[in-house]
């Protein structure tokens, strides 16, 4: 019934947004345009201090923007990089501005689409709708309360003085690539796939990894458009907002020196894509060296030639450019099955290698080239040592609501009734402070789905009862059900509850936005 509802909005809204004249986010680069990273804003003794507003409108070619504007002398620019140290402040200053941009489009989506908010609110209260906004700071390892990292409360409503987000980045918080985005139940696809999503990069990553030292650094945000964000249909990807086209169309542009290393920062903040990430030279992918996943630092460096980054995940490894311009080099993200009832994911050049030896890269950093110290003490540090407390099932699955009907999308502790999510429902999982959790995570599905857990990360222990390297992780992939006489594919993680400061109420969720949005999530409780 949603979806139907859903399908009817995205149509009113796609149909009066697009006689909107006022373009209020802005432009993006031509597709064959030099790759710049974002603005980097960066803290200043001990804090970063930042306004973002929340922005939309409408392009030539109807799609819909959504974009975290921020002003700088020389104009407007969207979402900017935010670069925190281990122990900074980070106080974020969001306004929703999104109605003064086509209030016709907005309107009609809060009045067809809204929903009411939870009984306790934080920020501007209200209905949940396309026109309001929050954020949610993925994978950062901060409190799940009001004015730091509560997406369950947490709404800014249009025309308001706008929220004040502010917490302390853990001194002990892995170096590494994270991201913003907004996360209200009910709309988060919608906004995500109009752009509004930005890096977060805590620094430090060369005192884990000296491997990165003294490299040019970039940092890659993949983003999603659909036209019409749950309508089946063409879609595009874009590199840092420039569009990716098949291998004879328009590209963008990777600047690289001959033979150079380069440190990649690669956040998928694409609404459902699995992105297998390669390098080709003349077609053939060529050996990464992955350095980091989800912003955790690997515990040893590993080489791969596909790294394959789930929607909302990150990868960080080193790319080494071509010897000469006379090599082809792409950036790939190669072909991907999500399954009978899944969108496939295909084969696109995300951007184009271009060797040259005066290619000074404007935009790049140098990591800094400070002496490596011992991991002496990450968040998580030993989780593998730890003896699990309590071990939960959980599984994904779908449900077809009759012939052509809508899906409903589950996620469910074994043992419990399926539902789709409510932002009023108690949580479906209670533990307490201390805790070290061994989670089996199944997908009953025929379709594949990215598991997702805000606070903390958690650590891999094995993919289909197999043993796997134990990375740290805060979204991973679990394919689909083959079908009658196959096995479910399976995910065993441990999930770490001993940092009192997450103690709260948070979710777990598929990260494909459309599921997420229909309700395949659910509240864990950590008391304190
Ligand atoms: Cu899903």
């Amino acid at each position: 019934m949603e979806t139907f509802f859903r399908y009817f909005l995205a149509v009113a809204a796609a149909a009066v947004a697009s006689t909107a004249a006022v373009a209020q986010c802005p432009a993006r680069p031509p597709a064959d345009a030099i790759v710049q990273d974002a603005l980097s804003i960066y803290s200043t003794n001990g804090v970063l201090k930042a306004g973002l507003a929340l922005g939309h409108s409408v392009d030539s070619n109807g799609y819909t923007h959504y974009c975290y504007q921020y002003p700088t002398p020389t104009g407007v620019v969207e979402s900017p990089t935010l670069r925190v140290n281990p122990g900074d402040q980070l106080i974020l200053d969001v306004k929703d501005v999104i109605a003064d941009g086509s209030s016709k489009s907005t309107k009609a989506g809060s009045k067809m689409g809204a929903m009411s908010a939870p009984g306790a609110t934080c920020g501007d209260g209200g209905m949940m709708s396309l026109d309001a906004t929050n954020v949610h700071f993925h994978g950062l390892n901060v409190p799940p309360t009001c004015h730091q990292d509560d997406v369950i409360n947490t709404l800014i409503q249009p025309g308001t003085p706008g929220f004040q987000y502010s917490m302390t980045i853990p001194a002990d918080e892995p170096p590494g690539l994270y991201w913003y985005h907004p996360h209200v139940h009910g709309f988060t696809e919608f906004q995500v796939n109009g752009g509004a999503a930005g890096a977060i990069v805590v620094q430090g990553m060369e005192k884990f990894r000296p491997e990165v030292a003294g490299l040019t650094e970039r940092v890659f945000t993949v983003r999603q458009q659909y036209l019409v964000p749950w309508i089946p249909g063409p879609y595009e990807l874009t590199l840092n907002y420039q569009t990716s086209n098949p291998f004879q169309g328009p590209s963008p542009h990777i600047e690289m020196q001959p033979s150079e290393k380069q440190f990649w920062r690669v956040a998928n903040a694409t609404i459902q894509a699995f992105l297998p990430l390669q390098v080709w030279f003349n077609g053939t992918p060529q050996p990464l060296e992955l350095i980091a996943l989800d912003g955790y630092p690997l515990a040893k460096p590993r080489m791969e030639t596909t790294i394959l980054v789930p929607p909302a995940g990150r990868a960080e490894f080193i790319v080494q450019a071509p010897s000469t311009p006379d090599i082809s080099a792409f950036f790939v993200t190669t072909n991907y099955g999500t399954g009978p009832t899944g969108n496939a994911d295909i084969q696109l050049p995300l951007g184009t290698i271009e060797v040259s030896n005066n290619g000074a890269i404007q935009s790049g950093v140098k990591e800094s080239s400070a002496p490596a110290s011992p991991p002496n003490h990450l968040k998580f540090a030993g989780l593998k040592d730890q003896a699990p407390t309590t071990t939960r099932k959980l599984y994904f699955s779908e449900e077809f609501g009759g012939t052509n009907g809508p899906i409903q999308f589950y996620i469910t502790v074994d043992g419990q009734k399926q539902r789709v999510f409510e932002p009023n429902e108690k949580p479906v999982i209670t533990t307490k402070v201390g805790a070290v959790e061994d989670w089996t995570i199944e997908n009953r599905a025929l379709e594949t789905h990215a598991f997702h857990i805000h606070q903390i990360h958690f650590m891999m222990l094995e993919v289909d009862g197999q043993p796997v390297t134990n990375d740290m992780r805060d979204t991973i992939e679990i394919p689909f059900w083959e079908g009658v006489g196959h096995p479910y594919h399976s995910v065993k993680v441990r999930m770490d509850f001993r940092d009192p400061t997450i103690a709260g109420t948070f979710l777990f969720h598929c990260h494909i936005l459309l599921h997420e949005d229909l309700g395949m999530m659910h509240k864990i409780l950590v008391e304190p």
